[in-house]
């Protein structure tokens, strides 16, 4: 017996030393000390022996085991070293290499236009709202005027989330409007931009999703004297002082009166260039003085209260200010179209 454990020391050990990895170490471990291991089965036979002899074999059995323990202890730390100096050799940092550039980006050309534009309303008192994209259809057309039989409601135009067609992405942001006004706390100054869904196919001047800004004033004794001093000091800090203005009439079903805003083209005074498409005028935005029905629905009474609101689309706005030809590049974020910015 003591020369089976003298064998098992020896070979053992030798394994020990020979071995190279982590997980062949714990194998050995298993292998000599584990239940099934080969001390084990040696000590199986220790019943075989005399009791003089049966102490000073286990004590050496138990030698063995500590001093088997210990090699692998050993053997492990070392491995340990050998794999981190290792790592370290392999991973030597060339500290004469140039730095990783971290390009900083810049804020998308549309935004620009946006930022501007909240900084002049800002500028005059106004608020800043932002709100849902989905909306009741109660707030995006019928608080709005849009009659059930308005095109703009079929679903060939509007994305819908029901059958019954009440709930949908809003076609405007004017629904901010509808509940500032309902909130009740008057007078209100507000702006509204935001994304806006329509079905459209895209191509160079139509996309399903746009942005818009819409605005409304509402206090006592608002007329459209207002709305005509406010936008053109706005056009005017958008597109330079003594930009000439022009208000045609037209319809929208929220507003009476409505109009539509033009600007006298800026590049070529009014004679017409490819810019203005030979016009001479440039329209910007839609606007009017908020319907009767509107304000009375929204639970402000039209005898002491009066309002304007007007809309405009800020992609389009966006193109005329950096003489972008197709609304697609404003949304496709090629890295080579927004650098130019
Ligand atoms: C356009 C025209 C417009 C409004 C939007 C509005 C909102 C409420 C009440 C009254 Cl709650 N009006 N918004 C008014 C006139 C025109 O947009 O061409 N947008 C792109």
């Amino acid at each position: 017996m003591k020369e089976l454990m003298q064998g098992l020391r020896e070979a053992s050990i030798k394994a020990i030393l020979e071995c190279e990895s982590v997980d062949e170490l714990e194998a050995l471990r298993v292998k000599y000390l584990g239940k099934k291991g080969e001390l084990t089965g040696i000590l199986r036979q220790m019943g075989k022996l005399s009791a003089e002899e049966r102490p000073i074999m286990g004590q050496l059995a138990n030698k063995l085991r500590e001093d088997i323990e210990n090699a692998l202890e050993e053997r492990k730390s070392s491995l340990s070293e050998k794999l981190m100096e290792a790592k370290l050799a392999s991973e030597t940092i060339d500290v004469t290499l140039p730095g990783l550039a971290h390009k900083a980006g810049h804020k998308h050309p549309m935004y620009n236009v946006l930022d501007q534009i909240k900084d002049i309303f800002i500028g005059m008192g106004f608020e800043i709202v932002d709100g849902p994209e989905v909306e009741l259809s109660d707030y995006n057309f019928t608080k709005l005027n849009i009659d059930a039989g308005h095109p703009s409601r079929e679903w060939t135009d509007t994305f819908y989330f029901t059958e019954d067609s009440k709930i949908c992405l809003r076609t405007q942001t004017s629904p901010m409007q509808v509940h500032a006004m309902e909130k009740g706390v008057l007078p209100i100054r507000m702006i509204a931009p935001g994304r806006v869904y329509r079905k459209d196919e895209v191509d160079a001047t139509h996309s399903p999703m746009f942005h818009q800004i819409e605005g409304m004033v509402i206090d006592k004794g608002v007329t459209m004297a207002d709305l005509k001093a406010t936008l053109n000091l706005v056009v005017e800090k958008i597109y330079g002082e003594g930009t000439v203005t022009r208000f045609r009439p037209h319809h929208f079903p929220f507003t009476e009166p409505s109009c539509e805003m033009d600007i006298q083209c800026h590049k070529c005074g009014g004679r017409g260039c490819p810019t203005c498409k030979g016009e001479g005028w440039i329209e910007v935005l839609g606007a009017g003085m908020v319907h009767p029905k509107v304000l009375a629905g929204c639970g402000i009474d039209p005898d002491e209260y009066s309002g304007w609101a007007f809309g405009m689309g800020l992609e389009r706005l966006a193109m005329g200010e950096y003489k972008i030809n197709d609304l697609r590049l404003i949304f496709e974020n090629d890295i080579r179209f927004l650098e130019q910015f």
